[in-house]
């Protein structure tokens, strides 16, 4: 596979695509349309929006030139085994996560509202990964799964930029993988909070990774010839 060049912060980048993945995160009913997880929160969960229709061009490229992909879901086992008390027990009990709702129980596996959105639903053969926590690596196989494929470099996309984004990307740094978030295609509740992510990822010579937009990787991949695998 290619290796591709672009622009990126703090410094522009080149990457083998045979070692990158792209890691979607927790693009969840629960939390982009109303009445699941993000919405029982208190939060405006249409904000969510802008970084659908970017993602999506993204996981086409992705799947166009083969990459790995790999999509994460934030939810509990419907005993709540998995899920920590302090966490269930946060806010109005009628919103609570298990809670019934209009997508089901709230950020419970299995129910509608966990499942990720059309637009973003996982093909046959790529992984999803279940995660208790905000972070993707904690209680799950993604790093081994990563290890047995040979990837060092991810791309990561999804939703909320600060929580389960930037809590994924500081896992996999500590990891040792070069993480490369795509700002456009990663949103937040709060837009303050989504920039302050993003610069927080990309101080100090890049502490926890790199920050670019998708028209920059999109780019770089229309530059390369396309050799398909799909
Ligand atoms: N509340 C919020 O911003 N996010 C989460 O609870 N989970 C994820 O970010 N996926």
């Amino acid at each position: 596979m290619p290796r591709v060049s672009f622009a990126a912060e703090p410094q522009p980048l080149t990457v083998d695509l045979d070692g990158a993945a792209l890691v979607i995160i927790d693009m969840q009913r629960d939390f982009l349309e109303p009445g699941g997880f993000g919405a029982a929160l208190g939060n405006d969960v249409s904000r969510l929006q802008a970084a659908v229709a970017p993602c999506r061009d993204v996981l086409d490229a992705a799947r166009q030139f083969g990459l790995l992909v790999i999509h994460t879901r934030e939810g509990h086992r419907p005993d709540l085994s998995d899920a920590p008390p302090h966490k269930v027990q946060r806010g109005d009990p009628k919103n609570r996560i298990g809670a019934p709702g209009p997508m089901g129980r709230i950020l419970i596996r299995g129910e509608p509202g966990h499942d990720i959105i059309p637009e973003l639903h996982p093909r046959p053969g790529e992984p999803v990964i279940d995660k208790p926590g905000k972070g993707a690596f904690y209680q799950t196989d993604l790093e081994l799964m990563l290890r047995n494929h040979a990837i060092d470099t991810l791309f990561v996309a999804g939703v909320t930029t600060e929580v389960c984004v930037n809590t994924t990307v500081r896992e996999a740094n500590d990891r040792g993988f070069r993480c490369i978030v795509l700002s456009d295609c990663c949103a937040s509740y709060f837009p303050e909070f989504h920039a302050a992510g993003l610069a927080m990822i990309k101080a100090q010579g890049g502490i926890f990774g790199s920050v670019t937009g998708s028209a920059e990787l999109l780019g770089s991949l229309a530059a390369v010839p396309l050799q398909k695998t799909a």
